[in-house]
């Protein structure tokens, strides 16, 4: 296949390398506009990859949006006209509500969903560690769209990839996790697994009350002691990392709020629920992030 990759940061590039190593034409679409980059994993040799041509666009059998939430719809606007009608798109990140923003532009192709477990780090520009394995589940966005040909490709490389015939449940279940662990561990600076303290147990269990009611009034069967329970599994298998919202405050970066508890509150408002205590936590990190250029 030829997979065009937006994004060459840590989950881009597994992806990338793992694709190309077992036989895929893999381009990349990068921020910064060059013609070429360089990508290694886990010290192995480095991979050189074509990057923004669009020829190599005009033939791409499938595009996996890795960015983050808020940079989608900027990452993908300016190249959509080079995109074949074949090309179908796979969104893959932290968040959700892109593909509600991008849906009326994209209609000429099968949309995609996913969210991965898997653990990847950047160590240096163009080196990165493959730090925690996980799954990666991918499902339709519409559910008339059934599984594609190619997931078997994709999970010949990337081995834990299924196909889910309701991503919206393994999606909302990720977000509820997001929810739940990134801002706290942002707001307080700490480690994933510090959050098992006694202390934070109040907070979650209000919560996990509050984002089990909005699942459940967006038809994902759950209860609080569901959010609770993965949230605890997460948050102790990766009790020594830092989340990705906690490194976005920390290096003063646009965060996933928008796209993390920020959706959970859309829908929290769109049915009527009262969901205050992730309204207040998502009210601290738009206030630091606001902070930024007074620091
Ligand atoms: O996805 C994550 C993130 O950091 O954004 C979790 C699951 C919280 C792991 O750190």
């Amino acid at each position: 296949m030829n997979i065009t990759i937006v994004g060459a940061g840590a989950i881009g590039t597994l992806f990338g390398i793992k694709l190309a190593k077992s036989g895929h034409r893999v381009h990349f679409l990068t921020r910064h506009q060059e013609n070429r980059i360089e990508r290694c994993l886990n010290g192995l040799d480095l991979v050189e990859f074509v990057s923004n041509s669009a020829d190599e666009v005009a033939h791409a059998d499938l595009v996996i949006v890795t960015t983050k939430a808020f940079q989608v719809c900027g990452a993908l606007k300016p190249w959509l006209e080079h995109f074949p009608v074949k090309a179908d798109i796979l969104l893959l990140h932290n968040g959700m509500g892109t593909a509600h923003k991008i849906e009326s532009y994209t209609k000429a192709h099968r949309l995609f969903l996913g969210t991965t477990t898997h653990g990847a780090m950047r160590l240096t520009s163009s080196e990165f560690r493959h730090v925690g394995q996980g799954e990666t589940r991918i499902g339709a966005f519409h559910p008339d769209i059934k599984e594609p040909e190619w997931l078997s490709s994709v999970h010949k490389a990337i081995p834990s990839t299924q196909w889910h015939s309701d991503i919206h449940q393994a999606l909302w279940l990720k977000l509820a996790v997001n929810c739940m662990i990134n801002p706290l561990s942002a707001i307080h600076q700490c480690k994933n697994g510090q959050l098992l303290d006694d202390g934070f147990q109040d907070t979650w269990q209000q919560m996990s009350k509050e984002i089990s009611a909005v699942m459940v009034a967006e038809g994902v069967e759950t209860t609080p002691q569901e959010v609770l329970f993965i949230t605890r599994k997460v948050a102790l298998a990766t009790a020594e990392n830092y989340s990705s919202m906690n490194r976005d405050i920390h290096y003063h970066r646009q965060s996933e709020n928008a796209f993390i508890t920020g959706y959970l509150l859309d829908r929290a408002d769109y049915h009527g629920l009262d969901v205050p205590q992730n309204r207040a936590l998502w009210q601290q990190i738009t206030e630091l992030e606001q902070g930024y250029e007074n620091t």
